[in-house]
């Protein structure tokens, strides 16, 4: 017998929300992972864009605005000076697409952002309120960085921390008395399924993620709480991922949500980036996430160049010395100059390029964020502000702990 499981992407409730490749990238390997060990899966994306008509300005590259309802802002927020929205689809269609479901045997949320809680908890509440009795399984990253939060404001019957595929399966094996044996479990990463792109209603563009974790654990950063150990894909099996779904779905925009796509890059994404040359395909490549400027030499930039690399983050963050360590010295100012000339010898203008320059940290002063401002500024490069968010777990959030701030 096939179990019915209604995956959901809930809202996003913030000030601002903007689709810069935005896509439920782990919910989507979940839903082709269980879709191979026989479940058969449904999906309710609240942030489809094309869902209701709505006018939807599609920029550059397929990123671009979600639709918006302006509602109440939440006690703790109410002092700023600004709108509150829900980002996505309108409650009413989200119940009517809930109600189809009626006879789903599990509810399944993913959560993305801590602070986008909000969005998970109303639809909670919705299921709830219309699928009643149905277990409600909550994963995502919110879900494994505040547990606690989790279970007290959202209430789900269980919670799954971190990498979720094989977790789950485990799950839904106890609920329904499947007998774990007739599972296949995959032995590395390439044996996973690919995210599955299909549930999308009409995608501007495609992920790729060709590795998980880090090996580093910057100050500021999460990912060692949330994913695996480092661990690389065949470099092979990411093109060929990629060529087949430029095939399948028509689409040359790819963004890679790495958190390290440079480490042992002759091995790995200069292998890539060759390959993709080779397939003369008319790729568009993005990388939102921040790339790691010490690692990058006139090789790595011209296989960039000719792979037609079109949007590049580098994880610059800030000019002052005394944080790099922070960070792994995989940023300083000289590392940044030099890359910013590789870039430059191959063919890039200093204006192709962006760079994270991170504000808000716990004792960072303001003339720290704007001497960084100048810094990549005076390069020609543009400057992309990061507002620090606070997890926690990390070494920043301990630090703004013990100094009293949080
Ligand atoms: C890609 C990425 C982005 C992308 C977009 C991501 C998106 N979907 O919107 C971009 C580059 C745009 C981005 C931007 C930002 N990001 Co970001 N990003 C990531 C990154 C590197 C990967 C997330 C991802 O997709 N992973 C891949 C999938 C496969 O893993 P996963 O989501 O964990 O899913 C697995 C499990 O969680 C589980 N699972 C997932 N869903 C479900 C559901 C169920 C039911 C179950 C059972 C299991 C389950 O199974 C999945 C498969 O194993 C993470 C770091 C990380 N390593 O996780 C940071 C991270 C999420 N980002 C972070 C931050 C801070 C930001 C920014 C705020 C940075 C800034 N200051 O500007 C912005 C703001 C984003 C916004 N839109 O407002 C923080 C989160 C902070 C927080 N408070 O929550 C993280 C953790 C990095 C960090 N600094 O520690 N980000």
């Amino acid at each position: 017998m096939s179990y019915k499981l209604l995956l959901i992407n809930p809202w996003i409730y913030d000030f601002a929300a903007y689709d810069l490749w935005s896509k439920p990238l782990g919910l989507l390997y979940l839903a082709s992972f269980l879709r191979n060990q026989g479940f058969e899966i449904h999906f309710i994306d609240c942030l489809d864009k094309y869902a209701e008509n709505a006018k939807v300005k599609v920029k550059k590259y397929g990123i671009g605005n979600l639709p918006r309802t302006i509602v109440e802002k939440p006690t703790v927020l109410k002092h700023i000076p600004r709108h509150y929205a829900r980002y996505g689809i309108s409650e009413e269609l989200f119940i009517k697409q809930l109600k189809l479901h009626s006879d789903a045997d599990a509810v399944l949320i993913t959560s993305i952002m801590t602070y986008w809680y909000p969005g998970v908890k109303r639809a909670a509440e919705l299921v709830r309120k219309y699928l009643p009795n149905k277990a409600l399984i909550l994963g995502g990253i919110y879900a494994t960085l505040m547990p606690d939060h989790t279970k007290k404001v959202i209430q789900p019957d269980y919670i799954v921390s971190g990498p979720g595929e094989i977790k789950t399966l485990r799950l839904l094996s106890g609920l329904f008395s499947i007998p774990a044996d007739t599972f296949k479990i995959p032995e590395t990463l390439d044996d996973y399924p690919y995210p599955a792109f299909d549930l999308l209603n009409h995608p501007d563009y495609l992920i790729v993620m060709t590795s998980r974790g880090c090996p580093y654990d910057c100050s500021f950063c999460a990912q060692k709480r949330i994913s695996m150990r480092f661990t690389q894909r065949d470099p092979q099996a990411v093109a060929d991922e990629m060529i087949e779904h430029y095939h399948k779905f028509r689409l040359r925009d790819f963004a890679f949500y790495d958190d390290a796509l440079f480490i042992s890059k002759k091995r790995h994404i200069e292998v890539i980036l060759e390959k993709l040359i080779d397939s003369r395909l008319p790729f568009r490549l993005h990388s939102p996430n921040g790339l790691f400027v010490r690692f990058l030499d006139k090789r790595l930039a011209e296989l960039m160049y000719r792979a037609n690399f079109k949007t590049i983050r580098l994880s610059f963050e800030t000019s002052n010395e005394s944080r790099w360590s922070d960070m792994y010295s995989k940023v300083s100012n000289e590392a940044m100059i030099e890359a910013v000339e590789h870039f430059k010898r191959v063919g890039y203008r200093a204006k192709d390029l962006e760079a994270y320059v991170i504000m808000g940290l716990p004792d960072q002063s303001l003339e720290e964020v704007v001497a960084s401002i100048i810094f990549v500024n005076n390069l020609g490069v543009i400057v992309r502000l990061a507002s620090f968010s606070p997890i926690p777990g990390t070494r920043e959030f301990e630090r703004a702990v013990a100094r009293g701030l949080i």
